[in-house]
């Protein structure tokens, strides 16, 4: 079986992916599609996703069509069903439960409030007020997080003392909350969480400087 992943080296959706493909131990061919130049609104990406958005997992195997999945959660649920080891959900409902809703805290309740697309119609409507609305809608968003994983189901990761399908989407976001200048400083539990992760190869494997389409430190935009 063959896969390629349709990244951007900076996409946190992307990143998400390529931490469970690494925990996981799965090799995959890296195709980066260059957000910052366009080229997700080519008619080649288009036919891969309706969205126009990364990431996409082409999924290739002998005697079988071409499979595209879709959005990160999607995706690495598909990932930990067909490879299930080690295992990036929980054993009982009540587990899994807790890790998607912390997921789904960065998945569906912060990332889209930043997306570029949202930011990019705001500015146009209020320019200057993108970066204090992304600002706003991330500081939100980690301060429910940092409370939700308080729950007493964290150990040294978000659920428990191995890294899972929550872990993959917090440090994507934290990464983008530092991007954005959001004051980290009330998430003890959060930067803890993190510190974890980022000392493990999978979490370092997936980071977006290690990516083939990362540019040169010098020539990054902001
Ligand atoms: N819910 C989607 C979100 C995907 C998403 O927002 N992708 C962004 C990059 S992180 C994207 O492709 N944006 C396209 C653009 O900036 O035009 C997922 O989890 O896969």
């Amino acid at each position: 079986m063959t896969l390629r992943l349709y990244s951007y080296w900076r996409s946190t959706s992307s990143w998400r992916v390529r931490i469970a493909l690494a925990l996981k131990g799965l090799e995959y061919q890296y195709a980066a599609v260059d957000l910052l130049g366009g080229e997700q609104w080519s008619e080649a990406h288009g036919a891969r996703n309706p969205t126009h958005q990364v990431p996409v997992l082409e999924v290739e195997a002998d005697g079988q069509p071409l499979r595209r999945l879709l959005q990160s959660m999607a995706i690495i649920e598909w990932l930990d069903e067909v490879h299930p080891s080690p295992p990036l959900l929980p054993p009982t409902a009540d587990g899994r439960a807790r890790v998607r809703a912390l997921a789904e805290l960065v998945n569906s309740g912060i990332q889209p409030m930043q997306n570029a697309i949202v930011l990019k119609l705001l500015r146009e409507k209020v320019p200057g007020w993108d970066r204090s609305w992304a600002q706003g809608a991330i500081a939100g968003g980690l301060a429910a997080l940092e409370l939700a994983v308080g729950d007493g189901g964290a150990g040294r990761f978000c659920h428990g003392d191995a890294p899972g399908l929550a872990d993959c989407y917090l440090v994507p976001q934290l990464y983008s909350a530092r991007r954005f200048g959001v004051d980290l400083a009330g998430l003890p539990r959060l930067l803890r969480i993190e510190a974890a992760c980022t000392v493990l190869p999978a979490f370092q494997a997936a980071h977006p400087d290690r990516q083939p389409d990362a540019p040169a430190p010098a020539t990054r935009s902001t």
